[in-house]
Formats: C-alpha cells, structure tokens, sequence
C-alpha cells in the first residue's frame, strides 16, 4: 500500500483548551484541518515504532469518518498496533483504562464532551499519553507549535477498515485490533468495587433507579454493567444508545441539560437514586429521591466513605481537587489527616499528583469524580461508588448527604454560567478584574469583608511547572469565595463562569436553598465584576 505524503498549509487556531482541541464540526471538515492536527500530534509525540495507540470517540456525528483517517494515518507513521473500540466506539475513562492497561504510547479521543453534536454542532480530538491522562500543557503547547509550521501530513492509501467485527485485520504494516469497548472497563470496575453487594441492593428489596445516558457514549457501557451485570431491571438504563447528534439534546449531566431524569427523580414516585454522564463518559450527576448532591460534596462525600469500598479500603493517600471545587473535601481530608491538593481547572493537572501517589480521589464542580484507577475523570465508576456505598450504609442518598453535613459542615455552592458572551466584553471583564485585585483586600461588602484576592497561579508540585492566571478569586474573612474564569472548552463566543462559595457549620442552618444562601455573595460577584454592565446579561443561561 502507498503512503501518500500531502502537502498543506497551517491552520492558526490549532491551540488545544482545558481538554484537547474542540471546534465546529464545519471547522474540522475542511480539508486537512484534522490532518494537521492528528500529525502534529505525532510529530509531537516521537518515535511511533513498536508502540500502541488507543482510538475511539463518543460516538458524535463525523466520528466514524475521523477514525478512518486516523487509522491511515496512525499506519502511514509506523504505529505498530492501533486498539480501535468497536463502532469507533470508545468513552474516555474506558480509553484511560485501556491505554493502562496495555502500555500504549497514548490514545486519541474524538469527542467534544459536554458540547452539542450533530452537522451543526461540535467536534474534539484529545490526545492521551502513555500514563493514560490528558497531555499536560507542556505536550499540548509542543502539539500547538508544530500545528503553526506543519507542511506535510503522511496516510495511506487504503480501503476503510470494518469497525464492526471485533479482531485483527492490517493495514500496510500496521495492525488494527477491533476490541469491545467495554470490556476492559468492565474488568477494571469489577476489581474496585463489591458487585455482589450492589447485585443484591439492585435485585433485593425494592430499591430502584434510573440512568440517563443522554444518547451519548456511557450508554454501553451502561446497559453492560447496571443491567447485564449487576441485574438492574431492563430499562434501568434510558436513552442508551449513542446518536451523532446525541438526540437533538446537550449532554450535559446537569440540572438543566439532563431535566428528563430530573423530573423522574423529583416525581412523587420517584425512584431511589439517579445519574447522568456527558457525551464520553467521563462526567457524572448524582441525584437520590428529590435531592441533587452538588459535584462538590459527591466528592466529599467518596472521600469520606471511602473506606467502605473495597478498592480504597486501605485509606486515602491524598485528595485533590481544582480551585473552583468547593471546600468540603479539604475538611474530610483535615479530618483524616491526608493532604488536600489544589490544581487548576482541568484534568491534566491531576496526572501528577496521581502518579506520584499523592492523590488518590480527585475531583471537579463540574460533575467529574475520579481516582488513581485511571487518569481521567469516570462517571461509571462514581455511580458504582455511590452504589456500593449505598449498599453497605443501607441509607438514602439524601440520609448519607445531611449526616455528612452535621460532620463536616455544609458548603453551599452554586455556578453561574453565562454561555456566548461576546469575546471582547468578557476579556474586558476578567482584565478589569484582575487590575482590582489589589485594591480589594480588606474591602467590606455588606457582610462581608475581603481575605484576600489574587489570579490563581499553580505550581506542579512534582515537576515544577508554573500555570499562571487560572481564575480570579475573591476570599473573605469567612470562608466563603467568588471565583471568576472564562471557560476553555466552549467554541462560540466566551462562557463566563462565576463560582460560589459558603461554608455554614451550624446544622440548624443546613436547610436553606443554595440560591438562598449564596443570594448576597451572588449580589456582590455581579457588583464587583459589573457582570451586567459588561456582557448586557441580566441572567446566567446555566445554573448549578
Ligand atoms: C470544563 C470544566 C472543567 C472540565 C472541562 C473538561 O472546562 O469546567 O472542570 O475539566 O470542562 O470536561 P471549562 O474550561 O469550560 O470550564 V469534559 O467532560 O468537557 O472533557
Ligand atoms: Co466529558
């Protein structure tokens, strides 16, 4: 077979964001765009002899086609093996898992998480390295750089490989390993956690529950493990097979995004416990009858119990979590006597931490949870903790959440999204921000007086590295914060993110609506960042 050698010419908006490159799929459809970038991945990562690459995606419209060009093109750079998930079908904890598993040099994911599918709707490709976590930024910045000088592209000629039937096939040299996209997942999940006490809280007495895969990618992997596994009763799982336009919908697990599975859940019949995940898988919202768990307290609340379970019976190493997460998991990881990390938003700053055994959970806001088992977030595997949590407290979920608040406390938290602003208004935002930081210490605001503010800056605790300017925090005297940050994953326009923060000790005072008790710290975050005045909203368009 040939190799083609294409002559090309640069794209300059090839920069990766939080979590790999995601444009329009109108963007990735133009000739060589996603040729450029899958090369300059290679060019990027080295000598590709003897080694595996791991490729799937979410499933979303233009997946099929892009696995095909990354196939010949993985084979015209002399990849050895490509491990290619059945259907091009492959979620991103699964893809972490695999590339483990097997020592690959890394994988590639083609997804655009959380964002719309659909012609008209998103694209991504994420590059994995060989510890099965996303590049960190020094991977993606080399990536970035050769996209901006890249004038060739190699792949092969060749007739499309069948992504259906499971097993070898080659192409020119290389060989193509059709796998089923769960099964490796499945052994992982089965080695952490009790199966048999959640087959029995699912088939004994009259617990129920409900998943909604959002027509994305965890819907396999679901059915399998809930249903064929655990013997959750069919129908358990809802919207479970993938679509390239995801349905129409946003999959996005989250109070407005999944409300079918909200309404189910808040229903006077409501079943015991529910979850969602985005489009690959890696995110997750836990809800029990009429009560939502804030990422941020699931989180806390693994932690707390994660003695419970038999892959973490031996303790926690650390935890770690990114900025804007709230607090709580600090005051379980006080409590136990472990250290709590603090990294920037983004999977990849956790990678470190992970490999060098210092975290062992670590967790997001935005409805990621995950531990060292990979190097993504996992939204299976937190449902599965939830699970067997549940099985051996024998309590709702709501039950387990308040008593973890009279422990701990309760840290009230919201998100304010306000999605397509205008780029210029939003960078004006956060520059005028960052030029009253200094003004602002020690600054009153009706209850509330101000501890401290900076721009968030990170350094790796394990190879030095330095993330600068990673979200404007407010802290006050308190406890309680306001954090502001433009999002790196949306791809129209900017997405203004204002976290929200309190900390209530008192038991008494655990029963208030979020809305309600973060009310005047939202009052005083649109005060001081002129959110109204400088992006014409008077509301978020996503509330969490
Ligand atoms: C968002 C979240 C962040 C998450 C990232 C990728 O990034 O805030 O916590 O890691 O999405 O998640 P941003 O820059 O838009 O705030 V996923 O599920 O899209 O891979
Ligand atoms: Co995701």
């Amino acid at each position: 077979m040939n190799i083609d050698k294409v002559s090309t010419t640069p794209f300059s908006d090839q920069k990766p964001g939080t979590s790999g490159l995601r444009k329009s799929v109108k963007v990735f459809q133009q000739p060589h765009y996603l040729e450029n970038f899958i090369q300059s991945i290679f060019d990027s990562v080295g000598n590709l002899h003897f080694q595996t690459l791991v490729l799937g995606g979410d499933g979303r419209y233009y997946n099929r086609q892009a696995i095909q060009i990354i196939l010949k093109m993985a084979a015209a750079n002399g990849i050895e093996r490509i491990k290619v998930g059945q259907g091009g079908i492959l979620s991103t904890p699964a893809t972490s898992a695999i590339i483990r598993k097997y020592q690959a040099i890394g994988g590639i994911i083609l997804s655009a998480s959380h964002n719309p599918g659909g012609p008209n709707g998103d694209f991504g490709v994420k590059y994995n390295i060989s510890n099965g976590g996303p590049a960190p930024e020094k991977v993606t910045e080399a990536i970035y750089d050769r996209s901006k000088v890249i004038d060739s592209y190699q792949i092969l000629e060749a007739p499309d490989v069948d992504l259906e039937t499971l097993g070898e096939s080659h192409l020119g040299e290389t060989v193509v390993e059709v796998i089923d996209s769960v099964h490796d997942y499945q052994e992982l999940m089965e080695s952490l956690f009790d199966f048999e006490r959640i087959h029995q809280l699912l088939i004994k007495g009259n617990f129920r529950f409900s998943i909604d895969a959002l027509h994305a990618v965890a819907g396999p992997y679901a059915h399998a493990i809930f249903e064929s596994r655990l013997g959750a009763p069919a129908g358990t799982v809802r919207n479970g097979t993938p679509l390239e336009d995801f349905g129409g919908g946003h999959p996005d697990p989250n109070l407005v995004y999944a409300h079918e599975l909200v309404d189910i859940l808040y229903a006077e019949d409501a079943p015991d416990f529910g979850a969602a995940f985005d489009g690959d898988g890696d995110r997750n919202m836990i809800l029990g009858r009429k009560f939502f768990v804030t990422p941020s307290d699931s989180l806390a609340v693994l932690a707390a119990n994660a003695k419970l379970v038999p892959g973490y019976s031996a303790g926690l190493a650390g935890v770690a979590r990114s900025m804007p997460t709230s607090q709580a998991v600090d005051r379980v990881a006080a409590q136990i006597g472990i250290e709590s990390y603090e990294t920037p938003t983004g999977w990849k700053f956790f990678g470190n931490l992970l490999d060098a055994g210092k975290a062992t959970l670590c967790g997001e806001e935005s409805f990621g949870t995950s531990s060292n088992h990979i190097r993504e977030k996992d939204g299976l595997w937190a449902v599965l903790f939830w699970l067997n949590i549940l099985a051996v407290r024998q309590q709702s979920v709501e039950q387990i959440v308040r008593e973890h608040w009279q422990t701990y406390g309760r840290n009230y938290y919201s998100r304010y999204d306000y999605e397509e602003i205008q780029t210029g208004p939003a960078n004006t935002l956060i520059e005028r921000l960052r030029s009253l930081l200094p003004t602002l210490k020690g600054k009153q605001f009706g209850n509330y007086q101000v501890d401290y503010s900076d721009d968030f800056s990170y350094t790796d605790s394990v190879d030095g590295t330095i993330s600068h300017q990673q979200g404007v925090r407010i802290g006050f005297t308190d406890g309680s914060r306001i954090v502001v940050r433009l999002s790196g994953t949306g791809t129209q326009g900017a997405t203004l993110r204002v976290y929200l923060e309190s900390y209530e000790p008192d038991p008494a005072k655990h029963d208030l609506d979020p809305q309600i008790a973060l009310a005047s710290l939202i009052t005083i975050a649109q005060e001081i960042a002129q959110i109204r005045e400088l992006t014409g909203r008077e509301q978020p368009t996503v509330i969490t």
